[in-house]
């Protein structure tokens, strides 16, 4: 098959942290430079139960690396030096970082604590080529923080995410528009931003070993292997990604509207509806990390008339079930004097990206942050059970997104007839 790149052309950067956590604890700590800094849960002499949040570039060496059971770090390197993490600490440095990022470009969208990715298309009069602007914004996060960050420059977002791993600790990796292909040929498949183990597993028993195998391959071998999934990385291999760099601002919302064949006079239907809508958002929300203020319900009626009808919770939240009833008794509330309902949509805004704006309590700190202090922000009466049917949620919008709407909510099972 003749190569061909698609790209477009874009100069989009994405920033990662080297060894974030870690790297802030040696800077703090001077007598902790230059030796192994594992961060995480207490290893209580080997027996200690969590896992590591992240390790020094020397403790890699050892072969300890995120996620890792404390108690296997501590057994391959018993002389390492063993810290707590102090969110807070870590969170003023990431702010910092995020605001140097801002001087290089408008359009900036952080994807977690240390990461993010840049849109400076057209920048080059202002901070010449690519690779100058990644040098400068290197030296700017080195000087200001004393921390080092790779980074990657491509002409979409997969082409640098990939692009910022390679050379890391301290990189710098440029792909110049046109040669995507060539750049993502020889790499693992592991590489590819969006294969999951399960998917790499498939591809290695039929052979396919390195991108360039996808690239090269017809594209309905692969949709035939992989399913939806396997159209998205046949593009991904070939350097195709138009998604853009979306930064998060608080005017900007999340949210979904469904407008009926039919007019409904339904309410419950309506409601499931809603409930349908929320879920999404949810998932879609926790899946980004972020969390939002504002909960606005918008009706269209069978003679076009369209309300919205917003409510400010008391604090953030990414809670289906408090979005779903905020959502719900705005819709009991609203007259629509016995109109028919045309279109229902929820939405969600003042987001935050929460990491950020306060440690995340659940996933990835959750075994490191028993009797973690929270910060002063009210509560919106969320409870573990919310917590739990979250988790939950999340693995059905997991499912649906994969074998399509074969599994579904209870409550939902009478629709589908
Ligand atoms: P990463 O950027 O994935 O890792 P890193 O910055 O430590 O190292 P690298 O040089 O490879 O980028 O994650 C950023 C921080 O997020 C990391 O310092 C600690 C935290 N983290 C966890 O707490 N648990 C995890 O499983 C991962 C992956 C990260
Ligand atoms: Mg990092």
């Amino acid at each position: 098959m003749e190569k061909r790149s698609y790209a477009l052309n874009r100069v989009i950067l994405h920033v990662d942290m080297d060894a974030f956590f870690a790297s802030i604890e040696q800077k703090d700590n001077p007598s902790y430079r230059g030796r192994p800094v594992i961060v995480g849960a207490d290893p209580k002499g080997g027996r200690g139960r969590g896992v590591v949040s992240t390790a020094s570039y020397e403790a890699r060496k050892y072969g300890i690396h995120s996620a890792m059971p404390i108690s296997q770090a501590y057994a391959l390197c018993p002389n390492g030096i063993y810290v707590r993490p102090r969110m807070e600490r870590y969170i003023e440095e990431s702010k910092k970082i995020m605001s140097i990022l801002g001087e290089f470009s408008p359009i900036v969208e952080q994807i977690s604590i240390d990461e993010a990715f840049l849109d400076c298309t057209g920048t080059e009069r202002l901070f010449g080529e690519p690779i100058e602007i990644g040098r400068k914004i290197k030296e700017k996060i080195k000087k200001k923080t004393s921390l080092t960050a790779s980074v990657g420059i491509g002409s979409s977002k997969s082409v640098a995410k990939i692009a910022s791993d390679l050379r890391k600790p301290n990189g710098l990796t440029y792909c110049p528009p046109g040669k995507e292909m060539d750049f993502l040929y020889n790499l693992e498949l592991y590489r590819l931003w969006g294969a999951g183990k399960k998917t790499i597993e498939k591809l290695k028993k039929s052979g396919y070993n390195r991108i360039g195998d996808i690239a090269m391959a017809d594209i309905k071998e692969i949709v035939s292997l992989l399913g939806k999934n396997g159209m998205l990385l046949w593009q991904l291999s070939r350097g195709i990604d138009p998604r853009p760099v979306e930064p998060l601002s608080p005017r900007k919302s999340i949210g979904r509207e469904v407008t009926y064949q039919r007019d409904l006079d339904d309410i419950e239907l309506v409601e499931k509806t809603i409930m349908r809508i929320v879920d999404f958002i949810a998932f879609e929300m926790r899946k980004r990390g972020i969390k939002g203020k504002k909960v606005i319900l918008k009706i269209r009626l069978e003679d076009f008339s369209t309300f919205t009808r917003g409510k400010t919770l008391n604090c953030y939240t990414d809670s289906s079930r408090i979005i779903r009833e905020t959502a719900i008794e705005k819709f009991r509330n609203f007259d629509r004097s016995g109109k028919k309902v045309r279109l229902i949509g929820v939405s969600v805004s003042e987001l935050v990206f929460w990491e950020t704006y306060q440690p995340r309590q659940g996933a990835l700190f959750e075994n490191l942050y028993e009797g973690f202090i929270g910060s002063n922000e009210k509560k919106n009466n969320e409870t573990p059970n919310d917590k739990l049917n979250d988790k939950l949620q999340d693995v059905l919008e997991e499912m649906k997104l994969r074998y399509g709407d074969a599994i579904d909510r209870a409550i939902f099972l009478n629709n589908k007839k």
